[in-house]
Order: structure tokens, then C-alpha cells, then sequence
């Protein structure tokens, strides 16, 4: 058995997305998620230019050998790039394999070790009651965890709350892909920031009682002792977890953060490798891995670094925003109910648009996900509804102090 044929496609259903279709001889397909939000064309041109035409002949069935001929023959190894492009192809083979098995991938790596994933959804308000009538929402529709990000008195602009109602309807994308030439700004004042949050989280618990897990994304903004005093000032409120408190570039930082607060922290949406997690899992620093499928090198790299933290009792979190098309959230799924030491599942619903284009085995059921039964990863590139959506460039928010200097988003 041979691959024998790579397309890069490339479709925008109210945000881009770049999924490579790897098809063998005998005419089977497999689907891999190369997005990267705000970067899309280059990872396809990775995966066209450089990837496309080394995996023509090769056997679909060798997934490790071809990582590893992906990786060490690049001589530039890891960066968002490359991982993208590696991961596409590793889900599209086991996609295959999956296929020729005529089993869910899953069961290839393990088989179920529970009945369902634990989802989080994003409850966002511009104001207290806002933020209550979007957690009142998610309740209904079945979630049992919930991702707390409320607007700050003195900050026009926030990461993570939306602007407009959440639950009704379509689908909103409050971190638009926001269509244009140049990325919209955004400002940021992390001392009204920690002043606030605890007061959020004050009220929510008062409303919505002890039991709810709760999580919040402080989405890389604060220095190592900011991030301890309000990981700190959040403990009464008896968080999931508190999500990118720092930028975690500087890993000893986290050191600061541990010795301060008992509230445990998950980390790692923007890390590419194994390697990015090393210090954090072996001292410790961390209780839950952020990494996504997609950014990551895909299920074969998911499922290492997995296998480290579960010596440390560390547990996933894998990142499931909407920029992760529903191809690297299928792949996600498949090993977050395979592997022992799962955690919680982050999911942001996809627009109709873009479950129109991707048709998915998945299911969310009282609070649960489910990769569905289908063989493969289970979803479905449906080419004429992409073509309908062709590639706009688009750009997160970038964010600024009220000085005018550039901070992180
Ligand atoms: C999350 C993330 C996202 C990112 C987005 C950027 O926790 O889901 O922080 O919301 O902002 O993936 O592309
Ligand atoms: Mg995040």
C-alpha cells in the first residue's frame, strides 16, 4: 500500500482552516488539521511545498517511521510550523489505519478507558448579570464545567468575553479571526485585571454554589508574582484550574507561582513539543497539559507527552477552541478517551458554516463528548461546501497598555 496523493485545502467558513487529504493507492482518504490561526498559508505551503511530495510512495501504515522521518529530516525541528504540518499528516494516517481496521482510532491505541470526555464550556459577560445569563445557558445545554472570562471596569476590550448573546442561535467567534489587512487592538491593565477577577468569581460561587467547576484563562498576561497574587486571591473560590497565567517562555517562573498558591494551573496551548513540557511535568509546576493535536505533532506526539505526565499525575486539558478544526479536535477526542490520566476536555462549538464543510462522528451529550464509532478519526471533508468559503487573511487581536506599549494578548 502506497500514499498516493496530498492535497492542502484551504477553506474559510467564518474562520480559516488548513486540512491535508492524504489518499492511498487503493483509493482510501485521511484527514489532517494544519491550522494555524493567523499563520494559515504558511503552514500550507510547509505542508505543499516541503511535505507533499516526500510522502508520495511511502506505506500509510508506518505512522512512527514517518514522524520521525518529518521531524529529524527537516533538520529545523519544532516551531508551530512545522509541528502543524507534521501533526496533519500523522492524524491523516492514522485516520487510514483507522479505516483499514474498519475501527475508531481509539480503539487502536488502547480502547476506551471511560465512557465520555468531561467538556468546559466559555461563559463570558460584559457585566455580572451578563456573565450569569451566559452560565445559565451553558448549564441548560448540558455542560458541567465551565470557563469563566468577565469584562474589567477600565478595559474596553477583552480576551474572551463576547460581545453579543452566546447560547441563542448561531455560534459566535468572540476572538474573530478578525477579517482585514492588520490585526484589531486591543488594551490591558493588568492591576484593574487582578483587582476584579476575584470579585467575578465572588458572585458566580455565591449564585451558582460550591460545586460547578469553574476555570479561568488568564491568556498569558501576567508576570510570575502577579499571576501568584491572583492565583492566590482566587483560592476561596475553589478553581479547576487557572489557565496561561504567564507566558511560561520563562518556565522557572512557574516556580514563583507554585510557592504561592495551592490553585492548580494548566499551561501550554502555544507549546509544540515534548521538550516545551519537560521542566514543567518533571518539577512538577503544572497539573494539566494544554497542548492540542494540531500544534503538537498530532496523536502519535499527544500520546508521549501524555505517557510523562501521567508518571507526575498530571492530566490533560487539550486546547479545543474553535481555531482547532473539528479534524485536530476529532484527534484530540480519540486519545483523551484512550489514555488513563484524562482530565477535561476545553470545547467551543463550531459554527454551522464550518459543520457544514466538516461532518463529524462526534457527539456532546449531557456534559460529555464522544469521538463516535466511526471508523478512522470520523469526520467527513465535504469539498463543495468548503468551496463556498474560500481563504480571507484574518488576525487575532493584538493588545496594548494604556502607554501605548505593546503587551501579550
Ligand atoms: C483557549 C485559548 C484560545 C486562544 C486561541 C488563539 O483557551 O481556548 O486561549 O481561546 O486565544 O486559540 O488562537
Ligand atoms: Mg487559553
Amino acid at each position: 500500500m502506497k500514499i498516493a496523493s496530498a492535497e492542502v485545502l484551504i477553506t474559510s467558513p467564518t474562520r480559516n482552516f488548513v486540512t491535508l487529504k492524504l489518499t492511498t493507492d487503493g483509493g482510501i482518504t485521511g484527514l489532517g488539521d494544519a491550522t494555524v490561526n493567523g499563520r494559515e498559508l504558511a503552514a500550507a505551503s510547509y505542508l505543499r511545498d516541503h511535505v507533499a511530495p516526500l510522502l508520495l510512495g511511502l506505506d500509510p501504515h508506518r505512522i512512527e517511521d514517518t514522524w520521525q522521518y518529518l521531524y529529524r529530516g527537516a533538520y529545523w525541528r519544532r516551531g508551530p510550523i512545522t509541528m502543524a504540518a507534521i501533526a496533519a499528516v500523522d492524524m491523516a494516517l492514522w485516520d487510514i489505519k483507522g479505516k483499514i481496521a474498519g475501527l475508531p482510532v481509539y480503539q487502536l491505541i488502547g480502547g476506551a478507558s471511560r465512557n465520555g470526555l468531561l467538556a468546559y464550556g466559555h461563559a463570558s459577560g460584559t457585566s455580572q448579570s451578563g456573565l450569569s445569563e451566559s452560565i445559565h445557558e451553558h448549564l441548560e445545554k448540558g455542560y458541567r464545567a465551565i470557563r469563566v472570562q468577565s469584562a474589567i471596569p477600565g478595559i474596553h476590550a477583552l480576551y474572551g468575553v463576547a460581545d453579543q448573546p452566546q447560547a441563542s442561535g448561531e455560534r459566535y467567534d468572540y476572538e474573530p479571526a478578525g477579517r482585514g489587512a492588520r490585526p484589531v487592538e486591543e488594551d490591558w491593565d493588568t492591576a484593574a485585571y487582578i483587582r476584579h477577577v476575584p470579585q467575578v468569581f465572588e458572585a458566580v460561587r455565591q449564585e451558582f454554589g460550591a460545586e460547578l467547576p469553574l476555570l479561568h484563562d488568564s491568556h498569558h498576561r501576567l508576570t510570575p508574582i502577579e499571576a501568584a497574587k491572583l492565583a492566590r486571591r482566587l483560592e476561596p473560590y475553589d478553581l479547576f484550574w487557572l489557565e496561561d497565567c504567564t507566558p511560561a517562555e520563562n518556565q522557572q517562573g512557574l516556580r514563583i507561582v507554585r510557592q504561592h498558591t495551592t490553585t492548580p494551573l494548566a499551561i501550554g496551548e502555544v507549546f509544540n513539543t515534548v521538550w516545551d513540557f519537560q521542566q514543567l511535568i518533571t518539577e512538577q509546576l503544572i497539573d494539566y497539559v494544554r497542548a492540542a493535536a494540531t500544534h503538537f505533532g498530532g496523536i502519535t506526539a499527544l500520546r508521549k507527552v501524555m505517557d510523562l505526565a501521567a508518571q507526575y499525575q498530571i492530566r490533560s486539558g487539550f486546547h479545543g477552541p474553535t481555531d482547532i478544526s473539528p479534524v485536530g479536535f476529532a484527534a484530540q477526542l480519540h486519545v483523551g478517551l484512550a489514555i488513563h490520566n484524562f482530565g477535561i476536555q476545553e470545547y467551543m462549538e463550531h459554527s454551522s458554516a464550518t459543520n457544514e464543510v466538516f461532518r463529524q462522528s462526534m457527539t456532546f451529550k449531557d456534559g460529555y463528548l464522544h469521538p463516535g464509532e466511526t471508523p478512522g478519526l470520523g469526520v467527513e471533508f465535504d469539498e463543495s461546501a468548503a468551496a463556498q468559503f474560500p481563504y480571507q487573511p484574518a488576525y487575532l487581536p493584538v493588545s496594548r497598555l494604556h502607554d501605548g506599549t505593546m503587551h501579550d494578548w
